[in-house]
């Protein structure tokens, strides 16, 4: 693995204009011939030789213009393939021939087969895993596929764009067609051929033309693609509606396959998913599932526009698709549910994955300049935090600028692959303002702090707020300059309403909006009349980590008044903060742990609020998780103790609040059949965090043993399922739950990973010889990586006191799995480790054993280039 920088971009020498594919499916030999169309870009050296990449490959023939290439006229290895002597102008075509064997990939990058199924994963760069090709994004081309396989094994053989046409091609073989007439890049091409079954349904376009929608899953497993196409449905009217994008092929396919490196793929046409993101009933999947599905066929149908028909130039620009489509599919989930509850949701997923990110080893900007193995930069920080940068353009814009952008955007770069600051530029254009000091928020990684103090003075009815920024030093970058923070603000009043000042001085405002640009800014409020209470950054206008000492009494006031329901659950979750880092504290000093009444107080008043919606009372009873106060405690970490601190403070409060969480379990309820709606899932929702508190408060697991009993749908079940084993992993109850389950859906891989996940992360030092006997399980799949995922990376992720041993083990347990999974997927080990960034925050004997472990994989001298740059990067 070599580094690769921005700075040393250059476009090919030649320009690709057609490709020809012709697979002849083996299962271990597969035949792939590629007929590409090149011609050499004008000015390009008459001399300079057409450099095409491979990984792995074999070459097995090489035609120029049909005719055979002298051996002297090319070098070949497996990783590249040079041709000399070429002409000066003219188009000609090049014919490579090779070999290749899907059963024996186990990367799952290029061809490889899952459940006796031919599939591709191309991005970022498999597709030259399959042939010789210009493997990067900036090279884009129609294709024409043809694909002949064995006519039994294969009724199903599909590619991108529309079908041309397929028939017996011999005896024991057929072959089918596709042209996609959308020039693009390799990464966005698939294949899949296999006996799959399928589920058919139209979707009408705007402007009329009818779309054949085709969902394809396992035999048997039709009927759980029902929301799936609903969410598909429902995602192609809605890009019309918000952002009149129309789809542009008259078939669009999604295949489910059970081995996937991630969640899904935007292919063109033809979206490969995980089934974990496709496949969904009541008595199988959570309200968690639902969601996740909508908003991830969603988002990869979104890519149609926002990746495919605009495309990245290079991978550094891959916030460019990936932070704007998260951008997207967060806002088309938003719609489709509430608001406010999905911005808390988004706001914890960032707070919990993306913050440690940046304030950790492997930060990196939302654009990377340099880049060792690209496939470790589909970060948090590229998906998430370029989602929030995104979000911030459209806060400076308001909702109407930041669509003309997008239009201009459309309207301007379709066809193309692009950077990020063609993107910026067509803001900046159709709003006719600047951004170069917004766009460091491309370029400066680490979370920005901003400190606040206020001053309020009656004399003079004048509001005063003093705002400083810092951004810390991340690898590589030690000094940081300014950033412009857009924060949004209110001055709520004593009566809760809002008070308008008559003049506000110090720097830009727009309509709510303050924005933060020097180093030190004072903002100066005047004409109010009584003392106000700020809430600053609601909606979480910007990415940052504020400080603010607001005092309870104000908080409180946040949480009672102000109009944005997520400042609310922020204020709630500010007032929690102090409380639980005291309490870890204290528990670590072995001190006696309290809770602030004004806490529990605020806590229960929302959460008996009957005007405001369930959803958002549960989110207000699930405090910081414990990973959330670690990161609020800053250092010197103890996850032993944090955890006690945290248990005290749930205690606390499910003491206080028995009465209203004993009405909430009875009121609770959802009548008829199971929906996964926003509305009916908010209900459950705090039907289980009143359960939660409830067991606390009882301290027997008879009550959620009850639940577990009585549960008619996954989200019942599994709330219960999880409190028993998390809080009473001895109990009997426990024990049977555990069995009843694993009996009743012995069989659906998907849901025995659930299974698995609540068992990784029973907290505790127990944890780990639990993980090690579910390993031994023969539904443990060591190939597979929803099984890993669920077991091992569970663990590692999602269970802090099981994984954090004191004692180190969890950190060697890990090492050894690390080093047995690199080899034959190097994508899944490197992900699993990105689990231990934060070791440096742990206190001195975790923080030396994560540095073993971490050092006996980077001494081993067979890594992946995945692991190894992941490791080095974590030990620096
Ligand atoms: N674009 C893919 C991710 C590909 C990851 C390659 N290692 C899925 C998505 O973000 O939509
Ligand atoms: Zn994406």
């Amino acid at each position: 693995g070599q580094i690769v920088n921005l700075a040393d971009y250059r476009p090919t020498d030649f320009v690709l204009e057609r490709v020809d594919l012709t697979f002849e499916l083996d299962p271990t030999n597969t035949k792939v011939e590629a007929r590409l169309i090149f011609h050499r870009r004008e000015g390009v050296d008459p001399s300079a030789p057409l450099v095409l990449d491979g990984d792995e490959l074999n070459l097995s023939g090489l035609l120029f213009d049909q005719n055979e290439v002298p051996a002297s006229q090319y070098d070949v290895t497996p990783e590249s393939l040079t041709i000399r002597d070429l002409p000066a102008e003219t188009p000609f075509e090049i014919t490579v021939t090779t070999y290749i064997n899907p059963e024996a990939n186990t990367q799952l990058m290029g061809l490889y087969r899952t459940n006796g199924v031919y599939c591709t994963q191309c991005e970022a760069e498999g597709f030259r895993r399959i042939t010789y090709f210009p493997d990067r994004p900036d090279v884009l081309a129609p294709y024409t596929i043809t694909i002949i396989g064995d006519k039994a094994a294969n009724p199903v053989m599909l590619s991108n764009g529309n079908f041309l046409g397929g028939a017996g091609y011999d005896e024991g073989r057929a072959f089918a067609a596709w042209f996609d007439p959308h020039p693009k890049p390799s990464y966005l091409f698939a294949l899949v051929a296999g006996d799959l079954g399928v589920v058919e349904d139209t979707f009408e376009t705007m402007s009329g033309n009818e779309v054949a929608l085709k969902i394809y899953v396992e035999h048997g497993k039709e009927a759980r693609a029902a929301y799936a196409m609903d969410a598909l449905k429902r995602s192609m009217k809605w890009d019309e509606e918000r952002f009149g994008r129309e789809y542009d092929l008259n078939i669009f396919q999604i295949v489910a396959v059970s081995d996937f490196n991630m969640g899904a793929m935007e292919n063109k046409g033809l979206n490969v998913f995980n089934d974990k993101y496709v496949l969904a009933d009541p008595e199988t999947a959570t309200d968690q599932d639902y969601a996740n599905i909508e908003a991830i066929i969603a988002h990869e149908y979104f890519h149609n526009w926002t990746g495919n028909r605009i495309t990245c130039r290079d991978w550094f620009q891959l916030c460019l698709k990936e932070g704007l489509t998260v951008f997207r599919d967060h806002e088309f989930s938003a719609d489709m549910r509430s608001r406010a509850v999905k911005r808390i949701a988004e706001v914890r997923h960032l707070k919990s994955e993306q913050f440690p990110e940046d304030a950790g080893p492997l930060a990196h900007p939302v654009r990377p300049t340099k880049y060792r193995e690209i496939n470790n930069f589909y970060t948090t920080t590229v998906y998430q935090k370029g989602s929030e940068v995104t979000r911030m353009i459209s806060t400076l814009l308001g909702q109407d600028g930041f669509k003309s952008g997008m239009d201009l955007y459309f309207e301007r770069h379709d066809g193309q692959a692009v950077t990020v600051e063609d993107y910026v530029k067509c803001f900046e254009d159709s709003a006719g303002r600047d951004l170069k000091q917004f766009s460091l928020w491309y370029s400066q990684a680490g979370t920005p702090l901003v400190t606040a103090s206020s001053e309020y003075d009656q004399a003079s009815g004048t509001f005063t707020l003093s705002l400083e920024q810092m951004v810390p030093a991340t690898p590589g970058q030690p000094d940081k300059l300014p950033m412009h923070i857009p924060l949004s603000f209110s001055l709520i009043s004593d009566n809760g309403a809002a008070a308008t000042p008559s003049s506000v001085t110090g720097g830009e405002v727009t309509g709510e909006v303050l924005h933060l640009t020097e180093r030190n800014q004072i903002f100066v409020f005047k004409g109010i009349s009584s003392r106000p209470v700020l809430s600053l950054n609601r909606g979480f206008s910007a990415p940052i980590n504020l400080q603010f000492n607001q005092s309870a009494a104000d908080l409180a006031h946040i949480a009672r008044h102000d109009t944005d329901l997520f400042a609310r659950w922020q204020a709630l979750t500010d007032l929690s903060i102090p409380n639980l880092t005291q309490a870890a504290r204290d528990a670590r000093d072995g001190k006696e742990i309290t809770c602030d009444p004004a806490l529990i107080a605020a806590i229960l008043e929302a959460a008996g609020d009957d005007t405001l919606e369930p959803a958002f009372r549960s989110q207000v009873l699930t405090l910081p998780s414990e990973a959330d106060i670690g990161r609020e405690l800053g250092g010197n970490n103890d996850p032993d103790a944090i955890r006690t601190g945290r248990q005290a403070i749930i205690s606390a409060i499910a003491t206080a609040g028995a009465q209203t969480f004993a009405r909430l379990f009875d009121d609770m309820q959802t009548d008829g059949a199971y929906s996964p709606d926003a509305e009916n899932a908010g209900k459950r929702a705090l039907r289980s965090s009143a359960l939660a508190y409830l067991t606390y408060a009882e301290a027997t697991p008879a009550r959620a043993a009850g639940a577990f009993a009585a549960a008619d749908n996954m989200t019942d079940q599994m709330s219960a399922l999880t409190l028993l084993a998390h809080h009473f992993p001895d109990a009997p109850e426990t024990a049977k739950a555990l069995d009843t389950f694993l009996t009743r859906f012995d069989g659906n891989a998907l849901v025995i990973d659930k299974w698995f996940s609540v068992q990784a992360t029973i907290p505790g030092a127990g944890a780990l010889d639990r993980v090690k006997a579910l390993m031994e399980n023969p539904r443990f799949i060591a190939g597979n990586p929803n099984r890993v995922r669920s077991l091992i990376g569970t663990f590692a992720f999602g269970n802090p006191t099981g994984f954090n041993r004191r004692d180190g083990e969890g950190y060697k347990f890990l090492a050894e799995r690390i080093l047995e999974i690199d080899p034959k997927n190097p994508q899944l080990a490197a992900r699993i480790l990105t689990s231990m960034r934060s070791w440096r925050s742990l206190e001195p004997q975790r923080a030396d054993a994560a540095r073993d472990a971490l050092m006996t994989i980077e001494r081993t001298p067979t890594l992946s280039t995945d692991v190894r740059d992941i490791v080095e990067r974590m030990l620096k």
